[in-house]
Formats: C-alpha cells, sequence, structure tokens
C-alpha cells in the first residue's frame, strides 16, 4: 500500500504537469502546422514560433518526465519498501520542483527564454529561467533523498533479502539523475546565471555544449527507466503471467548506471575542439547502451509470451492475439505494450544516429525529432499517460469512466506518432532541418529558398501531429470524467501497483549491491571525459558576450 500521507503529494506530482502538458502539446501541434506551410507567420496567437517551440520541449521533456518520475518513484518506493518515503522531504521535494516551474515558466511566457529545451549557451536567457530550472532539479534532488533512509532501513530488516525489482529500477533512474545533473548543474550555476546576469564578459560556448550533452544523453535515460519499471515489474502481471527473468531484469538496469553517461559526445561529433578518437570511444559506448534495451526485447517478449499461453496462446506468433490488447478492464496494457512497438524502430534509429559517419547525414535535420518522438514521445510519453490515470484514480479510490476511450487513446497516439515520424524521417533524409519556421522560408512558394521536395515529408508530418494531438485530447477527456466521478474509500484504501511475479527467480550475487556498479559508472565517465574536457578548455576559444 502506498502511503496515506504521500498521496495528496504524488497527486498533484501527477496533475500538476498534466494541466501544464495542454500548453505543450497544443505549442506541438502547432510547430506542425508551422512547418508544413498551414501557418505562414513568426508567431500565432501572440506567441512567436521559438517561444512556443520552447515551451513545447521544456514542460514535455524537461517538466512532465520529472515530475513524473518523482511521483512514480514516490509510489513505488513508499510501496515497496513498506512506506519508506518520509513524506516531509517529498513535500519538500515538491514545493521546489512547482516553484522552480512556475519560476521558469514567467521568462519562457514573456519571451525572455527563447532557448528551447537544449538550453546552452550562445543562446541567451533570463536569470530566472536557469533558477527555475536548478529549483526543479534540486526538488528532485531531495524528492530522491527522501527515499534513502527509508531503503536503509527496509535492508536492515529485511536481511539476505533481494531489494524489490521496482525498487532497484527506481533507485537505477535516480543515481543516473543525481550523476548527471551535477555537470549541468556547474554550468548553470557558474556559467550560465552570471553570464545572464551580465557578472561575466563572456561564456565558453564549447565547454557549456559539452557540459549540457554530458547530461543530455544519461537524461533520457532519467525518462525511460520508469518506464523500464512498468515493463519488467508491472507489464507481464497486466498480460497475465510472469516476469521472464528477474536477473536480467537487475542486470538491465545496473548496467544503465554504467553505461548511460560516458556518451554524451554523440551528440557533438561535429564539434571542433575535440578530437576523433574520443567520438569514436563515445560511438562505440553509444552501440554499448543499446545492449540493456536489446535484453529487454528479448526478456519481455518471453515474459509477454509466458502471459499469453497462460491466457490460451498457441502456435509461433498466434499467442499475441491472447494479449489483453483491448481488454477494458485491462486498458493500462496497451499503454504499456504499444510503446514497447513503438521503441522497436525508436532504438533502430538511435543505432543508426550513432554510427559516427550516419550522424553526419541526419545531425540537426527533422530526422532528429523523428527518432526521439519513437522514444521520449513514444514508450516513455505512453507510460506517462497510462500511469498518470492509472495511480491518480487509484489513489483517489476512483474507477476509469470512459474504459472503451481510454483503450483507445494509445492507438491513436501510436498511429498519429508513426505517421508524423515517416514525414520527419522523409524529409531529414532529403536535408529538411529541425527547428524551422519552414513556412516562411523553405516551404514559402515565392521565396527563393523554395524546397517543392520537402513539402510531401512535412505534410504527412502535420497529419500524424495533429492525430497526436487528438489522442491528447482524448485522454483529458478520460481523465477529466474519471476524476469527476464517485470516490470510494475503500478502493483508495486497498490500492496497490501491480507487481509481477518471476518465472526464472535467479539469486545472483553481483546484481544485488549498486556499488560496484556506481564504481565502474565513474570509472568510465572519468576515461571518456576527462581528455575532451582537456581538450576543450585548452582549446583556448574566445568567450563570447551574446
Ligand atoms: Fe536517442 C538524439 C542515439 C535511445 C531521445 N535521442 C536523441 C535526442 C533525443 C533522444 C531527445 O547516437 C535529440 C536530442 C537533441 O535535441 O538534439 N538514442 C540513441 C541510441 C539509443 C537511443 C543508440 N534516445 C533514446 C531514448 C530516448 C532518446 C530511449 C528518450 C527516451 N539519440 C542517439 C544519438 C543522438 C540521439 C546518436 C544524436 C543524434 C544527432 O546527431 O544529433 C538506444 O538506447 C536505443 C536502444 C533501443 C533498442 C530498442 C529495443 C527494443 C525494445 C522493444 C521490444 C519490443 C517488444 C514488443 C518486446 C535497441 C525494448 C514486440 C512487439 C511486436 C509487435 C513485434
Amino acid at each position: 500500500m502506498i502511503q496515506k500521507n504521500l498521496r495528496g503529494i504524488i497527486l498533484v506530482e501527477l496533475l500538476f504537469p498534466l494541466v501544464l502538458l495542454l500548453f505543450g502539446v497544443y505549442h506541438g501541434v502547432l510547430q506542425v502546422l508551422y512547418r508544413s506551410g498551414v501557418i505562414q507567420d513568426l508567431e500565432f496567437a501572440g506567441i512567436n514560433y521559438y517561444r512556443g517551440l520552447t515551451a513545447h520541449g521544456v514542460i514535455n521533456a524537461i517538466v512532465l518526465t520529472t515530475f513524473f518520475a518523482v511521483a512514480f518513484g514516490n509510489a513505488v518506493i513508499s510501496q515497496q519498501l513498506k512506506h519508506g518515503v518520509s513524506a516531509r522531504a517529498a513535500l519538500a521535494g515538491a514545493a521546489l520542483m512547482v516553484l522552480g516551474t512556475l519560476v521558469a515558466a514567467g521568462p519562457i511566457f514573456a519571451g525572455k527564454a527563447d532557448v528551447l529545451y537544449t538550453f546552452y549557451a550562445p543562446m541567451r536567457a533570463d536569470p530566472l529561467f536557469y533558477i527555475g530550472v536548478v529549483l526543479l532539479v534540486v526538488g528532485s534532488w531531495v524528492s530522491f533523498w527522501a527515499w534513502i533512509p527509508g531503503y536503509l532501513r527496509w535492508r536492515k530488516e529485511h536481511p539476505g533479502q533481494k531489494t524489490p525489482l521496482a525498487a532497484v529500477g527506481i533507485f537505477a533512474t535516480f543515481i543516473i539523475w543525481q550523476i548527471c545533473t551535477l555537470p549541468v548543474a556547474y554550468e548553470v550555476l557558474v556559467q550560465l546565471i552570471p553570464w545572464s546576469l551580465g557578472w561575466t564578459g563572456g561564456v565558453n560556448v564549447v565547454l557549456s555544449r559539452l557540459l549540457f550533452w554530458f547530461f543530455g544523453h544519461p537524461l533520457v535515460y532519467f525518462w525511460l527507466l520508469p518506464t523500464y519499471v512498468m515493463y519488467y515489474t508491472m507489464m507481464p502481471r497486466l498480460a497475465g503471467g510472469k516476469l521472464y527473468s528477474d536477473f536480467y531484469g537487475r542486470l538491465v538496469f545496473m548496467s544503465f548506471i554504467v553505461l548511460s553517461s560516458p556518451l554524451g559526445l554523440h551528440h557533438q561529433f561535429t564539434e571542433p575542439a575535440i578530437s576523433s578518437g574520443y567520438k569514436a570511444l563515445h560511438a562505440v559506448l553509444t552501440f554499448l547502451v543499446a545492449v540493456p534495451s536489446l535484453v529487454t526485447a528479448f526478456t519481455l517478449a518471453a515474459s509477454l509470451e509466458y502471459g499469453a499461453r497462460q491466457n490460451g496462446g498457441n502456435g509461433l506468433f498466434a499467442w499475441w492475439g491472447k494479449l489483453p490488447h483491448f481488454d477494458k478492464e485491462r486498458w493500462l496494457f496497451p499503454y504499456l505494450f504499444l510503446g514497447l512497438v513503438i521503441f522497436i524502430l525508436g532504438g533502430i534509429t538511435g543505432i543508426v544516429n550513432a554510427s559516427y559517419s550516419m550522424s553526419a547525414l541526419v545531425h540537426n535535420t527533422s530526422w532528429i525529432p523523428a527518432h526521439f518522438h519513437l522514444t521520449v514521445a513514444g514508450p516513455v510519453f505512453l507510460a506517462i499517460l497510462g500511469m498518470s490515470l492509472y495511480l491518480s484514480l487509484g489513489l483517489l479510490g476512483k474507477k476509469c469512466a470512459a474504459p472503451g476511450m481510454a483503450v483507445a487513446v494509445p492507438y491513436v497516439w501510436t498511429l498519429g506518432v508513426f505517421i508524423f515520424s515517416a514525414g520527419l524521417f522523409y524529409s531529414g533524409l532529403h536535408g529538411a532541418p529541425r527547428r524551422t519556421n519552414l513556412g516562411i522560408s523553405f516551404l514559402d512558394s515565392t521565396s527563393n529558398a523554395y524546397r517543392p521536395d520537402w513539402r510531401i515529408g512535412e505534410y504527412v508530418g502535420a497529419v500524424g501531429g495533429i492525430l497526436m494531438g487528438l489522442a491528447v485530447l482524448l485522454f483529458v477527456y478520460v481523465l477529466v470524467r474519471s476524476l469527476a466521478s464517485a470516490r470510494s474509500a475503500q478502493l483508495a484504501n486497498s490500492f496497490a501497483l501491480p507487481v509481477s511475479e518471476p518465472y526464472h527467480d535467479e539469486d545472483i550475487r553481483v546484481v544485488r549491491n549498486f556499488k560496484p556498479w556506481v564504481v565502474a559508472g565513474i570509472v568510465a565517465i572519468l576515461i571518456s571525459y576527462v581528455p575532451p574536457l582537456v581538450q576543450v578548455l585548452s582549446a583556448n576559444y574566445p568567450l563570447v558576450s551574446e
């Protein structure tokens, strides 16, 4: 059971970003309209293109994901480690995160922070934007620290017992987050805030990019791992079966602690100050970080097969039909399953991006948003939607008021995201840039820069984007109707997250202790990042003031 004194905090952490998501998604739909030329203007309804794009990225990729990871972490740790969360610290963490978000929102909507969600220099924001981001991140740290005493107590009280897998996954998520946010905290506190206050004459842009991308790739595993917790510890149960291997679940979470960070240079293959040897090392390490996800693909496929066969499935492939794809009682299942299906393409295109030479072709084209909408807007976003609905209704003791519609949402989203990404992959391969208001430039038929060959991809992208917007509206309908339904105290008190039993319950020492994995991760970071850092610092690039 989830602690009573945490329920209100978790609800705020789930519902506050979902309200903001409406703005985030609205600006996403506007993006496809600008890019396809349906809107041919610098701005729409008083908000310009880059302001909208910044709001879209910051709300969807930073605010929603961070709040959700903390809310879900609170729920999992509280349930699995027997009330292991300090409610006071959780409240302080939540308050800091809400305050940080509101502080950062001011300059974004006032047009003083058009810096996009990748907010490194030389683009400069109002200091309040950076201060808001710091508060948000510190709030998430405080929430994480609130779990540590409870975890240590649980271990003392349960000597020799394996820590529940879901708690292992949540700790792995936040260990990665703790490590990767330190350099970006340095960037924001030492470089960006003093510079934006006018206290320093300029900023070392290459260093700023290096520090940002040190954070930028592990960030994606911070997004992904809560979803993996649901895949490993809840989805097999929803499918009517068991997790095929407990060991592989633990191995995957521990491997991410080592492999998530030492590879951020794959975002900087064109960075002049860094030698190609280190870029090649980061490319190889990027291929390596795909391995835990490939292990996940096999472990989950085996778990799903076991569940489907328990439900009467048979044959080589026919058993897929026995999974609860359209089961209104188990409406959470398609949010998880369809995320997996989307991730097959997200993963393959990630491996393309990691290739040193292929990256030169796709870097900064619309291929990149196509890739990341199949990852963060695929498995991650669907899991966030599904679990936010599941948790908020469970904690309030309410039932889903429109289960048929709840099942439809992930299907509409999946269709939308596939169409959207197909269009953007196509135009990206033809050279169409990302982050560009194409309607007033390359898709303006009166312009000398007109590129008619980019139209089809952007039109297709617009159809997908509109479908994605529709899916979110349907989700909001389900959420609001369900929240307005009758409450049962008995349901709320008996609510618990689903937990899958393991099919193979191996007990292997090496995956029972975080320490060696954290040490290996730090060593890998030192090897892969110290020399590039020295190269950047000794390159003596002039400081940039504007
Ligand atoms: Fe990425 C750029 C490489 C994963 C997000 N990535 C981005 C950006 C974002 C992002 C946001 O190497 C853009 C940043 C920006 O604004 O500039 N990415 C990878 C690689 C992986 C990867 C190798 N990315 C992610 C995840 C993300 C994410 C996860 C968010 C959550 N990415 C890159 C690179 C760039 C990049 C370069 C920079 C490009 C450039 O030039 O700018 C890997 O982790 C992917 C491994 C995944 C797999 C898939 C496993 C499949 C599974 C599903 C199994 C299905 C089942 C169901 C069982 C190998 C687990 C079966 C059902 C049936 C019906 C068959």
